[in-house]
């Protein structure tokens, strides 16, 4: 029988709808980062990077893009004829399919493939995560603390504590509660959502759990094994890592990327980041009166305007006259000439008019547009056209 030691499984199923109109036609992994990337590429490449080689992603809610950037996991060096990347939609067992209601739940109805490979540990990981870790140190720890799961867990401002899973340590790191997403948390710990579970013990609470409504790690599974008396540790992490389920820590994820010294630096050879690129892309090209600064700018991307503080994707034009700042601009997308787009999520395929403002303003904006979200951070679907002289 074949035999793994520790498989993943990336749960990706999530609806994000957080995220606004830049999930309405994709799950929320898929979406666009960094100019470059799609939010899946992080954990999917610190899975390459930590020598875990079996992957199962679990997708249920638009996940067409999804699919297709992941393809066979060429990029991520994870087409194995053995383990590898595979992609875990929903299935039909026995005449009825049932969707994922929970993450657990997820995880639960597919246990013939976790078993598969026999594996003594299985990670957890969320598919909406920006961060580098090496889980095979999380493994370590794992192992000289003898636990039956380990959480990773981070300090989060107190004020942000409430829309985590909270946990208390003592001084050896075994964890002696845990609350989901408590009103009055009783610290700033913060569980990540990636676990390493003794597969017999995460098997045996997926059984037990299993008619649980919406079965979910953080509200059932964890509280459920602390019962047990299960050895729980908490694994601090001291790395960037950002949640980036709203608009708002999606915005803020990016722009921290053009910081002079990013805190989250792609720039390491040692812990590279893999993602599914279109290699035939023209190269970008600057013109005479463009101006540019602190910024990243995708290939066959063509500036002529002022672009400062921006992320641009691929395949981006910015025509003459126009100024871009602190901005998101998804692959191409165009911007007319002599337009103004301050603080704004423009995502792929838009057509911006000439004599546009974006960032106007217009608290009614919203109401107007179904494609068009205004709260001081302006958001565009795809494939929105914005006629010429058009203020948001
Ligand atoms: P949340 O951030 O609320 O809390 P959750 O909505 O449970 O996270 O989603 C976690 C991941 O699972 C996401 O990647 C999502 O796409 C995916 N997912 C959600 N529902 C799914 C389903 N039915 N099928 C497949 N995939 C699904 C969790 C923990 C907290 C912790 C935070 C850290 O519960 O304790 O603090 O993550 O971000
Ligand atoms: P959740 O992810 O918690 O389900 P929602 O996506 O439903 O949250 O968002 C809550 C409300 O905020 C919705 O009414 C949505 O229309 C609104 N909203 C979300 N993002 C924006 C934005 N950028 N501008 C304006 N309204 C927004």
């Amino acid at each position: 029988m074949m035999k793994k030691e520790m498989i993943a499984m990336l749960l990706a199923g999530g609806q994000g709808s957080r995220l606004g109109v830049l999930t309405a036609n994709m799950a929320k992994p898929a979406v666009a980062f960094g100019g470059k990337y799609r939010i899946i590429d992080f954990p999917l490449s610190n899975c390459i990077n930590s020598g875990i080689d079996t992957v199962g992603v679990l997708t249920q809610y638009q996940p067409l893009k999804l699919n297709s950037h992941i393809g066979i996991g060429i990029p991520w060096d994870l087409d194995r004829n053995v383990g590898g990347v595979s992609v875990l939609p929903p299935y039909e067992k026995n005449g009825n399919s049932e969707w994922y209601t929970g993450t657990a739940n997820a995880i639960y109805q597919n246990i013939n493939y976790i078993e598969t490979f026999n594996p003594d540990y299985v990670l957890i990981l969320s598919g909406d995560h920006i961060y580098k870790m090496d889980y095979e140190i999380m493994l370590d720890y794992h192992k000289e603390n003898s636990a039956g799961i380990t959480i990773a867990a981070m300090p989060v401002p107190m004020s942000e504590a409430s829309r985590f899973g909270i946990v208390v340590a003592d001084e050896t790191g075994k964890i002696t509660e845990f609350e989901e997403k408590p009103a009055n948390p009783k610290s700033n710990l913060a569980s990540m959502g990636i676990y390493i579970f003794d597969w017999k013990i995460l098997r045996e609470s997926l059984l037990a759990l299993k008619d649980v409504e919406e079965c979910d790690f953080g509200k059932h599974i964890i509280p459920y094994c602390f019962e047990k008396n299960i050895r729980i540790f908490a694994y601090e992490f001291n790395g960037y890592w950002k949640d980036v389920g709203t608009l708002s820590s999606y915005w803020d994820a990016n722009m921290e990327l053009i910081d002079l010294v990013p805190e989250f630096n792609l720039y390491e050879e040692f812990w590279k980041i893999y993602t599914n690129n279109n290699n035939v892309i023209q190269p970008q090209y600057i013109g005479q009166e463009a101006k540019i600064e602190r910024s990243i700018i995708g290939d066959g991307s063509n500036i002529y305007g002022s672009v400062i503080n921006c992320v641009i994707g691929s395949g981006v034009t910015v025509k003459a006259g126009s100024i871009v700042r602190d901005s998101i601009l998804m692959s191409n997308t165009v911007i007319g000439e002599n337009s103004r787009i301050e603080k704004a999520i423009i995502a792929d395929d838009t057509k911006i008019g000439n004599d546009v403002i974006v960032g106007f303003g217009d608290e009614k904006a919203n109401k107007l547009n179904d494609k068009i979200y205004n709260c001081g951070l302006v958001t565009i679907a795809e494939k929105t056209v914005i006629p010429n002289g058009v203020k948001i």
